[in-house]
């Protein structure tokens, strides 16, 4: 671990390598007392001054170093607390280090490190520097090969990127194998694996002919659980040929599955690793939403080969130009797949909830941020999902032709190179000709902006005038912004459907094609716009497709909310409306119980339920999505500072609940009972759809009364696939007396204990119910037997779930929540800063709670002064008191 003060690094210090490294050879020594690591690197001086040269290191224990051979006296060096400085170097030489390294101790889950029995890498971001010294920074790509020795029984599968060139048995019971990778690459990208690993192989052909060998290696126990994935990966690599006109440049590509891991997955060179939890598919431990997730994340891995991997980043400030980009490329696979519209609500309801709410707080930073401590806190939801949404507007600002071009050119003029976000949208303008001069501040500006909208309809004259304004609010070291360039898409509803758009000094659209649609330019902090030839006064459906992350500020009427909802040839507007009825509805709830009057649930609401459920042309999965409420941390993101009262939120959501379980009790329960199948499991749309909107009629009708409480019993018993199973043990754990769901969460436990997976959502089940328990039940699960505080999936679901989707009892009154929090992030600090430090983020939203920020501050404040905290815990928690 680094010192505690450690300090900030700067983008506008950025300076080219002063040396590159053409080739790299590594070569390791495996073995569970110690591992030894000797590197080859083949350098050659890139600056004009003859430069000491300084590479990165941490945890390594130096054994030896050469140039050309030749062992370097101790005075020709010097090894610091975080790397080693060569003194004198020739413009070209061989400079051979080798180091000990003790994987098997290391529980940061960087670097090299032990997932139960096998050897794995994480070397992203900065991990590889705890393998080797090197110059661990991505504009510094090399030609790697790697030699590794193993014992030839403990670990028969050796792997690392590229081809397998040559396998030696040795004569002590050890086995050699020699791995190149012809393609440059970053150090992050590099990766090995050692196991007792099995494989599913499938080939995959290319449009211009490569036939490349496709593997999943896993343990042998969960080698059924492969398929999904494999067919995933096949499906990714077909959309990007066609999609993106992207093939797959190598002749193998593995994919490996290791249990303990800090994210999803890694992208690196054709061996991604995975998390268990986002590769392992089966009816019985992965939930529909389980399936979705491991396509979209194969798929995003893989993605990288492209967007990352061949065009990579010349520094982490860039880091939005691999992942923003390549979760653009994923969801548009995802809305490829399935339903875009489904996908895009998600995604929707998503950044609402969790990005803009980073947005406002004390880590709010760019989608290219300026300054970072430990680059591993920037791999935020801004930087991925935020910037995702930059490249969507740019892809609505150019059209989906000359997207394409754009991508095409940046692609083909920057392979092979390690580049910046400005290279990104060059390409985008020259490809297209669209000027984004302005658009780039999407790109340096912190926050969301506020797009306030005002109307007025003169029937006279038949103009519709839309009164456009934008701010944007002050963010750590940015207190004044300039206007955004804002693509504001929309529509005008009309009695009879959506009206022709035609603005004022246009021509009328020769073409008899869509002229219901618009795309407003909004580039100044006000603007007017007038529409012509509108026979009524309209309803507007504004923010189309979400075609912006900001905040809309419109006063809708409720009458108007339920047109777009039911009218609308928007599908996400129709969503959103309903969000917003649903919203309105909840805080005249709130304001209700605040005064202790009786409760009133606006019938608007209820009737709109009803059709929604009546209507079986709708898509049911859409069905599902606009019944569900939204969630309770979006009601307290929306409060705003110093206003979100979680008693008051949680009791006003469960009461409007309630409302809607025994007024539409009857459509329910037939929706219930009809989309009831015995259809073998399927991962299919349709399926998926049926369940989801099945599983929600039973948590409404759970929510309504206890009389339905059975249906989720025998729901619980006769399910066939984990979607079922889960949803039922759910609302018998929350809508059950906490007697009562005793039973079924001990005899789910009994029936599935022995899957890991399985039990990682069990645990979470048991951190989000509600009852006031919580606290006690999860500090004894912690002490449960298959809790690992060492085991990342373990630590999300049990402590992050109970942090994110226990509100009520993380905030708790007496600040029990907050200790807890507090306790796991104290003892994680020292065992995998990574996660400790993700586990913050609840904790940094402080000045939004009333009646609690001073507790949770309080907790800041004692982490803060924790003895020996890491750089990713410290600058946190310091940024955010
Ligand atoms: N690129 C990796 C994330 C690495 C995180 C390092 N702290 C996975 C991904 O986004 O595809
Ligand atoms: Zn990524």
């Amino acid at each position: 671990m680094r010192d505690a003060n450690p300090g900030t690094i700067l983008l506008k210090d950025y300076q080219a390598p002063a040396y590159l490294i053409n080739r790299t050879e590594l070569h390791f020594d495996l073995g569970e007392e110690e591992t030894t690591v000797t590197s080859r690197l083949h350098l050659l001086r890139s600056s004009q001054e003859p430069a000491a040269l300084e590479l990165q290191g941490q945890e390594l224990e130096l054994l030896q170093v050469s140039i050309d051979n030749q062992v370097l006296p101790d005075s020709a060096y010097s090894v610091t607390e975080n790397g080693l400085v060569i003194h004198e170097l020739p413009e070209q030489c061989v400079l051979s280090c080798t180091t000990r390294i003790l994987p098997q101790d290391n529980t940061s889950l960087e670097g090299l490190y032990k997932s139960q029995s096998m050897f794995c890498t994480q070397c992203e971001a900065e991990g590889f520097r705890k393998i080797s010294y090197y110059l661990d920074r991505p504009d510094v790509m090399s030609v790697f090969t790697c030699t590794i020795e193993a014992d030839a029984q403990r670990y028969p599968v050796l792997l690392s990127n590229g081809n397998l060139l040559e396998t030696k048995i040795l004569s002590n019971g050890r086995r050699q194998v020699l791995w190149h990778d012809p393609i440059p690459k970053p150090s992050y990208l590099f990766a090995l694996v050692a196991g007792d690993l099995q494989h599913i192989e499938d080939r995959f052909l290319t449009a211009s002919g490569r036939d490349v060998t496709l593997r999943i290696y896993v343990e042998p126990k969960d080698l059924e659980k492969c398929d999904y994935a494999m067919d995933s990966l096949k499906r990714s690599m077909r959309w990007d040929e066609e999609a993106f006109g992207r093939e797959y440049d190598l002749d193998i590509f593995n994919i490996v599955a290791v249990d303990d891991f800090n994210m999803g997955a890694m992208e690196n060179k054709s061996l991604n690793i995975f998390n268990t939890s986002c590769v392992l598919c089966h009816p019985d431990v992965t939930t529909d939403q389980g399936y979705q997730r491991v396509e979209a994340i194969v798929a995003h891995e893989y993605f990288h080969n492209w967007s990352g991997n061949r065009v990579t980043c010349r520094d982490w400030f860039q880091l939005s130009l691999k992942e923003g980009f390549t979760v653009f490329r994923d969801a548009e696979f995802s809305s490829d797949m399935g339903s875009r519209t489904v996908k895009r609500v998600e995604d929707v309801s998503m950044l609402r909830t969790a990005q803009f709410a980073e947005d406002a707080g004390p880590m709010a930073h760019p989608v290219r941020p300026e300054s970072y401590i430990e680059i591993n806190n920037f791999y935020t939801l801004t930087v991925y999902e935020k910037g995702a949404e930059v490249v969507r507007m740019i892809h609505t600002l150019l059209g989906a032709e000359k997207f394409r071009k754009g991508s095409d050119l940046y692609f083909s003029r920057h392979d092979g190179q390690a580049v910046t976000c400005e290279d990104f949208v060059c390409a985008m303008e020259d490809a297209s000709g669209v000027d984004l001069v302005q658009f780039r501040r999407w790109y340096s500006q912190a926050g969301t902006p506020v797009l306030s909208v005002r109307d007025s309809y003169d029937a006279a004259n038949q103009t519709y005038t839309l009164e456009v304004s934008q701010s944007c609010p002050a963010t750590p070291g940015q207190s004044e912004k300039q206007p955004f360039l804002i693509p504001l898409a929309l529509g005008l509803l009309g009695e009879a459907g959506n009206l022709p758009l035609r603005l004022a000094g246009e021509e009328p659209d020769p073409e008899t094609g869509d002229n219901t649609h618009k795309v407003l330019m909004v580039d100044a902090p006000s603007q007017t716009f007038v529409f012509e030839g509108v026979a009524e006064q309209p309803v507007p459906s504004l923010l189309r497709g979400f075609s912006a992350p900001v905040r809309l500020d419109y006063q809708y009427t409720r009458e108007g909310l339920c047109q777009l909802m039911s009218r609308d040839d928007d599908g996400f507007v129709r969503w959103d409306s309903a969000q917003s009825l649903a919203l309105q509805v909840i805080e005249q709830v709130q304001e209700q119980l605040a005064e202790s009057q009786p409760l009133k649930v606006d019938r608007l609401l209820t009737d709109a339920c009803q059709q929604l459920l009546a209507d079986e042309s709708l898509d049911p999965a859409m069905v599902a999505e606009m019944l569900t409420l939204p969630s309770e941390n979006y009601l307290a993101e929306l409060a705003g500072e110093g206003a979100a009262d979680v008693e008051l939120i949680h009791r006003a959501r469960q009461a409007v609940q309630k409302a809607i379980g025994i007024a539409v009790k009857d459509q329910l329960l037939a929706r219930y009972h009809s989309l009831a199948s015995d259809a073998a499991y399927a991962p299919n749309g349709e399926q998926i759809a049926a369940r989801a909107l099945r599983n929600c009629c039973l948590v409404y009708l759970a929510a309504g009364g206890p009389e339905h409480l059975p249906l989720a019993a025998s729901q619980l018993q006769s399910a066939s696939n984990l979607s079922d199973r889960l949803a039922a043990l759910k609302v018998l754990a929350f809508y059950g007396e906490p007697s009562a769901s005793e039973s079924p969460l001990a005899q789910f436990y009994s029936d599935w204990g022995h899957e890991t997976l399985v039990v990682n959502q069990w645990l979470q089940v048991q951190a989000a119910m509600p009852d006031l328990g919580a606290v006690d039940r999860v500090r004894s699960l912690m002490q449960h037997a298959d809790f690992d505080i060492r085991n990342p999936n373990k630590v999300r679901s049990l402590i992050g779930g109970f942090a994110s989707a226990n509100p009520v009892n993380f905030h708790r009154s007496d600040g029990e929540g907050y200790r807890l929090l507090g306790d796991v992030i104290a003892e994680l600090n020292s065992i995998n800063p990574q996660t400790a430090a993700r586990l913050l983020a609840p904790l940094t939203k402080w000045r939004y709670y009333s009646g609690r920020a001073e507790l949770m501050r309080a907790e800041l404040q004692r982490l803060a002064e924790l003895p020996g905290l890491s750089p990713d815990v410290y600058e946190v928690v310091t940024k955010s008191l």
